[in-house]
Parts: structure tokens; C-alpha cells; sequence
């Protein structure tokens, strides 16, 4: 099924990789997003248009700064209900990171905000806002930034391939986001999945050419397990954190599993002449092609692939030694049944609180046997632990479900340290995903703020399996 090329290659190089290159003068960046319904053709040029919501005329825009650049980008909302932006996986001010209500006002239709701040760490991330997530990025709200600054060498070519599903039916009308079955499960999928917007993506490349691959799980639900056929590969950074190379084939890991809101960069070497390579997801019976790779003209390179083309991460390293270690155990709620909405009684105000909060009107999940909001203050729930600035943390997950959790915390880099499966490389993330019965262990140094941690399936975010922690 995968690693085609099976003629004997040397091992890649084990040596660590070298140090980043400071960035040189920063470029400034002015943009303008206006969250808009918009006609999107998702499901062909001969079915109805999708009315899609976005931040840009086109879904799904791929935005590129430096590492240091200078960002200030303006949001407008033209939708009917408030939207903010998070910036997913960057380590940026607190008041910058997006979360209506924790970390700004929500930003009102009509209303406007300025996002402005510096990406300090090379990758591949993306943006999307923090508050009714599975209808406004169940429709389409969501772009790519990539930061660049991170190769040492250049690839040929680069590809960027983000995934998500769409809950449409035939009608090209948006079917419900949050099922009571799905959102106590697995999540409740998408009827028609895509690539970049599109059925699946095929491309032309150049035959024996170095092709970066920048793959984001941009869907809600779903997780994805990623091979190729067809080519050598490597993955070279997850979550955009360079990784020393591993093989994505028989010798390395044949597969890597990626949850809601994960990134996976791949060097590929693509085909020879004429030759197909595809990128697919093998977590089902059935793979699903996720990109199909072409290649044409003269072979681009001789020598065989070497994948370590990217420096070393600059996020700040744990210090293992002085952590202070904490445990979080996610499970179903206590009582699943629980229903925030009566228990906060009558209709207008329920309707305010619960939107103040970011909730659905059940709630299903728990961390530590609390659910967001746990109620103590209806209007924002305490922190569900207070950290020192500056101070490594070393935090045991356990997922106590039979359902896999991507895990995410806002605004920092963490290594993944163990995990009760094993079987990965050394890597840093900003969302792990905890399988069913896994226990993970991760370790960050922490910045000042309120940076909400919570599941990436958005819809156990909003029914309880989310909280925040404060660190001064
Ligand atoms: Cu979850």
C-alpha cells in the first residue's frame, strides 16, 4: 500500500538540526478580512452555489509572512452574528489571540477589530474565530498562514493542501452542525469531503523535484490518517515545528494520525516522468485521496532526497528540571444529560449567558469532572489552574473516552514528552491527540495570559470539554 520505492537509500543524517537564521529587517503587513456570506461552487459548476461564510472572497486564503514581520490585520463583520479571528498555534500577546469574551469583545456585525503582532515562530498555522465554531467554521470561516523562515535550503515547490469536510445536502443547503448523537460521540461528520476547497486536489509537478507539502486538518471532526503511495517522503514538521526527518514509509512511520486543527509537513520526491504519487487518508477501509501529484518534464534532481531542509524550532524549551506537574483527565460529563440552558432559567437572559459563554445547551464532556461553563460564575467559569509566567509546566493528559481528543493550547509550544502508545519521533505541537485510553504527557513554558485549552472537535469544545488557564 505505501513506500513505493523500495530500492536501498542511505539513512538520513540522525544530526540535529541547525539553528534558525535571525530574520532580517521585518515587512510590515496590512489586511483587511471582512467576514462575509459568499457564494462558493463546492459541490461542482452545474449544482447550486453554497453560501458559504469567509474572510476573504475566495475560501480558505493562504496568507505568507516572515518570521518577525509585522502584522496588523483588520476584521470586518459583515455576518449577522458576532466573529472574532484566533490565530491557531501562535505564540503572540494574549489580547491578540481571539477568544470572544477571554480575550476581547466580541467583534459585533458591523463592528471591526485590529489584530497587530509578530509571528515569532516559523510553520505552517491557520486562523479561524472562537465562538459558535462548528456553524461558522462548519461554513467555511477559516484561512492559512504560513510563516516562512524556517528552510535552510529551498525546496522546488511548495503545496498547500487544507482538508475539511462539508455537512451539505443536495440542495447545496447547509445540513445541522451539532447532532445530540455527535456531539456525545465521535462528532458528527460532513457529508461531502474536500481538498483546498475542491473534491480532492490534483497537481502538476516537476519529475524529481524536493516539493514541500503543508497539510492542515482544517476540518471539525475528523481525524485523518496520513500515507503516501507513489513517492519517498518525510515528515519534516508537525504543527509547523521543524522535527528531525522521519520517513514516511515502511523504515519510518507509515502513517501519521492528525485530529481537528493538526498540521503535517512533508518533503516529497516527486515521481519520475509521468509518474502519480498521492497523498491519502487511510483511517477508513476506504483511503480517500487527499492530493494527487503529476509529474512532468526532465527529472529536477540526481542526488537522492534529503529531507533535512528545515533549522531548529525557536520556541523556548522546557526546563524539565524545575517543572511543576498537573493532570487532566478528559471523560464523558458526570451527568450527560445535564442541561446548562434550565438550569439557568428563563429564555433572553439563558439566550445571553449561553452565548457569553461560547456553549451549546447540553453538555456532554468534562476535564477533571468539570464542564465549561462549570457554573460557578455564569459569566466566565475560573481558570482551571493559575500558572507562574516563565515557569515550565509538565501536564499529564489522560483521555478517559472511548473517542479520540486533539487537545489544544492556546498561544503556546509544547513538547510531547511520553504517551502510553509510543511509537513517535521527538516533536512539539500546539494540539496533541489523545487516543482512546491514552495518556500523554507534555511540558511548556508559560506566558502571561488567559489561554483557553480545550478538545479541537469543535463540537466537544461547546459542550463542555473545554476550560482556560490563567498564568501571571
Ligand atoms: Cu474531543
Amino acid at each position: 500500500m505505501l513506500g513505493s520505492s523500495a530500492q536501498s537509500r542511505p539513512a538520513w543524517t540522525a544530526a540535529p538540526l541547525p539553528p534558525a537564521v535571525e530574520p532580517g529587517a521585518p515587512a510590515t503587513h496590512d489586511w483587511t478580512f471582512e467576514a462575509a456570506e459568499r457564494e462558493v461552487a463546492l459541490l461542482g459548476a452545474d449544482a447550486p452555489p453554497v453560501k458559504a461564510w469567509t474572510y476573504t472572497p475566495e475560501p480558505f486564503p493562504v496568507l505568507r509572512v516572515r518570521r518577525g514581520d509585522r502584522v496588523r490585520a483588520r476584521l470586518v463583520n459583515r455576518l449577522s452574528e458576532h466573529v472574532s479571528i484566533h490565530w491557531h498555534g501562535l505564540r503572540i500577546p494574549n489580547a491578540m489571540d481571539g477568544v470572544q469574551y477571554l480575550t476581547q469583545p466580541p467583534v459585533q456585525p458591523g463592528g471591526s477589530f485590529t489584530y497587530a503582532f509578530s509571528p515569532p515562530d516559523p510553520g505552517t498555522f491557520f486562523f479561524h474565530p472562537h465562538c459558535n465554531e462548528s456553524g461558522q467554521v462548519g461554513r467555511g470561516l477559516a484561512g492559512i498562514l504560513v510563516v516562512e523562515g524556517d528552510e535552510r535550503r529551498k525546496p522546488d515547490r511548495e503545496l498547500v493542501v487544507a482538508v475539511k469536510d462539508w455537512r451539505l445536502g443536495p440542495d447545496g443547503r447547509f445540513l445541522d452542525f451539532v447532532t445530540p448523537e455527535g456531539a456525545s460521540r465521535a462528532g458528527t461528520f460532513g457529508t461531502l469531503r474536500s481538498a483546498n476547497g475542491r473534491r480532492s486536489v490534483t497537481e502538476t509537478v516537476p519529475a524529481g523535484a524536493d516539493l514541500r507539502v503543508r497539510l492542515l486538518n482544517l476540518d471539525a471532526t475528523r481525524v485523518m490518517e496520513i500515507g503516501i503511495d507513489g513517492a519517498e517522503a518525510a515528515i519534516i514538521a508537525v504543527d509547523g515545528h521543524a522535527i528531525a526527518p522521519v520517513a514516511l514509509d515502511e523504515r519510518g512511520l507509515e502513517t501519521w494520525r492528525m485530529g481537528p486543527a493538526m498540521r503535517l509537513d512533508l518533503l516529497v520526491r516527486t515521481p519520475k516522468p509521468g509518474g502519480t504519487a498521492r497523498i491519502s487518508d487511510y483511517f477508513s477501509a476506504e483511503p480517500w485521496t487527499v492530493a494527487t501529484l503529476t509529474a512532468t518534464g526532465k527529472p529536477v534532481r540526481k542526488a537522492p532526497l534529503d529531507p533535512a531542509i528545515l533549522t531548529r524550532p525557536v520556541f523556548p524549551e522546557p526546563d524539565l528540571a524545575g517543572a511543576e506537574r498537573l493532570a487532566y483527565t478528559f471523560t464523558a460529563a458526570s451527568d450527560s444529560i445535564a442541561s446548562y440552558a434550565e438550569a439557568i432559567g428563563e429564555d433572553s437572559v439563558r439566550r445571553v449567558l449561553m452565548d457569553s459563554l461560547c456553549v451549546r445547551d447540553r453538555t456532554f464532556w468534562a476535564i477533571n469532572k468539570l464542564s465549561w461553563p462549570n457554573a460557578a460564575d455564569p459569566r466566565l467559569p475560573p481558570p482551571m489552574a493559575m500558572l507562574a509566567a516563565g515557569r515550565t509546566y509538565r501536564l499529564e493528559l489522560v483521555n478517559a473516552t472511548p473517542h479520540p481528543h486533539p487537545i489544544h493550547l492556546h498561544g503556546h509550544v509544547f513538547r510531547v514528552l511520553t504517551s502510553s502508545i509510543g511509537g513517535k519521533p521527538v516533536y512539539a505541537a500546539d494540539t496533541v491527540l489523545l487516543s482512546p485510553k491514552e495518556r500523554v504527557e507534555i511540558a511548556f513554558v508559560a506566558a502571561p495570559g488567559d489561554w483557553m485549552f480545550h478538545c479541537h472537535i469543535l463540537e466537544h469544545l461547546e459542550t463542555g470539554m473545554m476550560g482556560y488557564f490563567r498564568v501571571v
